[in-house]
């Protein structure tokens, strides 16, 4: 008997900085009413979703930031979230700004199962951008000075009947997120994002946007026998263009659902986890094909060493 996830990306357009909790909640609320209707067993929020993306300014003092951040996951604010996810007998993924007790800030996303009660939360590996102001740009992409990086790694939980994973926006650019995830024998991995269409470094690259998200989550897809769901905050959001184009990617590295709007839009499919061992059984059987005592570089070195 086949084994069936109905899952839902949620997409979100922009949230302004003047757009309150309460109000963003509100329409997390409204997507999963959608959700509902879909018959969707999970739903994956974007990355940071509570928050307009605050790492585009810079602040020198950052206790100035503690705003932007959730100290409680649920909160008073979140809790509704929360309650009408388990009214309706959803799981979600959501993605937020965590502040820690002891001061730790983390680029974080959790898994929520139907019930209400948190299975898993993963903190963001691949933290992109800068880390001190940089005058120069139209925009800051601060990320590195308001998120340290997990020192955690990728885990694989087992929720909804599957294997789940996570990642977090920068993180699907990498192989190494997929394959340790593939590792372990991942069937979906569930990724958040908030992707400037500008980037400041190399402009040439704005026109590929679109390319590169569809490039690097189909292929990570494809080479680990995984679903890869990746959903955007989109739009123009305080002046930055976002790249929309959330989507459902099947094990085959096919996209099986596409956002076509940058604004709150539901996509939903029906996920076949079966379909991962066609490719995990067969081409992609690591346990038959993979060299890792040739891969040695992987893990012991970071850069480049040329000649
Ligand atoms: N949020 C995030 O990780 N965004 C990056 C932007 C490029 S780096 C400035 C991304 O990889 O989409």
């Amino acid at each position: 008997m086949s084994r069936i996830i109905t899952v839902g990306a949620a997409q979100l357009g922009p949230i302004q900085k003047h757009h309150t909790r309460e109000e963003v909640v509100q329409r997390l609320i409204a997507l999963l009413n959608k959700a509902s209707a879909a018959n969707c067993d999970l739903v994956v929020f974007p990355e940071l979703a509570l928050t307009t993306f605050f790492p585009r300014w810079f602040i020198n003092n950052i206790g100035e930031a503690d705003h932007w951040y959730e100290t409680a996951m649920p909160s008073p604010v979140t809790q509704p979230l929360f309650d009408e996810a388990k009214k309706l007998g959803i799981g979600f993924c959501l993605g937020y700004a965590e502040l820690t007790n002891d001061g730790h800030r983390y680029n974080t996303q959790v898994l929520v199962e139907k019930d209400g009660s948190i299975i898993a939360k993963y903190r963001k590996v691949h933290i992109p951008g800068h880390e001190h102001h940089e005058p120069d740009r139209p925009f800051q992409h601060a990320e590195r000075y308001y998120f340290e990086p997990s020192m955690e790694g990728f885990g694989v939980w087992r929720a909804f009947g599957a294997r789940v994973g996570m990642m977090i926006c920068n993180d699907r650019r990498w192989p190494e997120s997929y394959r340790e995830m593939g590792l372990q024998g991942v069937e979906m991995i569930l990724c958040g994002y908030n992707t400037p269409i500008h980037y400041v470094p190399d402009p040439s690259q704005d026109i590929l946007q679109g390319f590169h998200n569809a490039l690097v989550m189909q292929s990570g897809a494809y080479q680990n026998g995984t679903w890869v769901v990746g959903v955007a905050k989109a739009g123009v959001e305080e002046g930055v263009d976002s790249l929309g184009q959330s989507m459902i990617v099947a094990p085959s590295g096919q996209i099986v659902a596409q956002t076509f709007t940058t604004d709150d839009e539901l996509i939903s499919a029906r996920c076949d986890l079966d379909w991962c061992q066609r490719y995990t059984g067969t081409l992609f059987d690591f346990d038959k094909y993979r060299r890792p005592e040739v891969y040695t570089r992987i893990t012991s070195q970071r850069g480049v060493i040329a000649d």
